[in-house]
């Protein structure tokens, strides 16, 4: 193995720190990350054609080759998932579904998802899921479930309440949990009245929407808050505080999304805070620039705080990692490989800390020891582990991986025309 030489310096360099970086290795294969289908065509899915994006959320660019089929974007991922090292889940939005004659939402079935099912049985795959309340009539007015017309508010209550038994459907399947995100752009370009018969209507509407029974060993319903959206910069029914009370008091998870707060807070200090009052949580990885931008996510101070929340306190077993952004400037199978491949490397970084002994100079109250041992272990040669476990796990080591993505897109993308 070409990788091995520096491999076996490295781990002698984190032994000294009483690092094990075998059982680091053995962790990080366990880790499943869910990539997250929209990425591949900028979140159009299958169902509508010609669709504006809407509910707040922008893909910007237009980069050639986006898949326009069910087939070619699971032809994609097939490439992207050949880069990555692991086994993973694919993230699915309802668009997704592939029906042989015209449906709409309120009328999504399981048997619409077959071809998916199809190819994440044949990977070894898990499958998440989302309700798709945007990008539709039934979402003009910028509400859905919290709409004050009874005929929206039951149409979408009625695309949620099947979404939950397509995600059971998705577990039974392919043996592994379903994760079934909520998250609804619901909100006021301007300032309301009325801040609260919204979110009174949001609320009864998810009691209605997990009233359908379903195998809760198998299926996790978690939802999603946010700060604000395009259009929706006045008031967010489904806001940080009101998804944390719906939550915790109905025993669901919270989805905590990177780039739906504040800019200056961060999720990876809400992990903790989040897990203590729920069982389980999902988290959408991305990466805001100045707003909830959605940008790929890259190997940046909060990736690896994240990883750190996670990993320090064991809080991964509770947590599903999902990623959450749309880039259309770039090759979009890159973006995929790119932002999966830097969340495992952030997971393995925080694998390879001494966190027994840090926590221990923490409790003694040398502050000082803590600092410099987590400086001096930012420029300890992690890339060489990085490396080993990649050409261990079969998939290109360092930027080997960009040529083939270039020669895919010479021979498949750049003929999407
Ligand atoms: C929007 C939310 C949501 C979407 C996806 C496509 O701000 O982050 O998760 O990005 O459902
Ligand atoms: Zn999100």
């Amino acid at each position: 193995m070409k990788t091995k030489k520096a491999y076996q310096l490295a781990k002698a360099q984190y032994a000294a720190l009483g690092v094990d970086v075998d059982s680091a290795i053995r962790q990080l294969k366990k880790i499943k990350i869910s990539l997250h289908c929209w990425q591949g065509d900028d979140v159009n899915g299958f169902m509508f054609k010609d669709i504006e994006l809407s509910g707040g959320i922008q893909t910007t660019g237009n980069y050639p080759g986006k898949a326009r089929t069910g087939d070619e974007l699971r032809q994609d991922l097939d490439v992207a998932l050949s880069m990555i090292p692991g086994k993973h889940k694919l993230n699915l939005h309802a668009i997704y579904a592939e029906p042989d004659e015209k449906v709409d939402l309120d009328e999504l079935e399981p048997k619409h998802f077959e071809k998916w099912v199809e190819w994440a049985k044949k990977n070894e795959m898990g499958l998440d899921f989302n309700p798709t309340c945007f990008s539709h009539p039934m979402a003009d007015s910028g509400f859905t479930i919290s709409s004050a017309d009874d005929n929206v508010r039951k149409f979408w209550i009625e695309h949620c309440k099947r979404c939950r038994i397509i995600g059971e459907y998705f577990a039974k399947e392919t043996n592994q949990k379903s994760v079934i995100n909520f998250w609804f752009p619901d909100g006021y370009k301007d300032t309301p009245i009325d801040r609260d018969a919204p979110r009174r209507r949001m609320a009864s509407a998810l009691d209605e929407v997990f009233s359908v029974k379903v195998d809760s060993k198998r299926v996790v319903d978690a939802i999603e808050s946010k700060v604000f959206g395009i259009g929706a910069e006045s008031y967010t029914v489904g806001s940080n505080e009101f998804i944390m009370g719906y939550a915790v008091k109905n025993k669901k998870s919270v989805c905590l999304d990177a780039g739906h707060f504040h800019p200056t807070e961060v999720i990876s200090d809400k992990i903790p805070s989040v897990l203590l009052f729920t069982n389980e949580m999902l988290l959408h990885v991305s990466r805001p620039v100045r707003w909830d931008s959605d940008h790929v996510v890259t190997f940046d101070d909060e990736l690896k705080a994240i990883a750190h929340s996670l990993i320090r306190t064991g809080l991964v077993k509770r947590t599903h990692i999902g990623l959450d952004f749309f880039d259309a400037s770039i090759n979009r199978v890159a973006a995929w490989v790119i932002g999966t491949r830097n969340m495992l490397k952030a997971l393995l970084y925080a694998l390879l800390e001494p966190t027994e002994m840090l926590q221990k100079l923490e409790l003694e109250g040398d502050y000082t020891s803590r600092l410099a041992l987590t400086e001096e272990l930012k420029s300890y040669p992690f890339n060489a582990i990085w490396d080993y476990y990649c050409e261990m796990m079969g998939v290109p080591v360092r930027e080997e991986w960009l040529a083939l993505v270039k020669q895919y897109e010479d021979e498949v993308l750049s003929k999407r025309v």
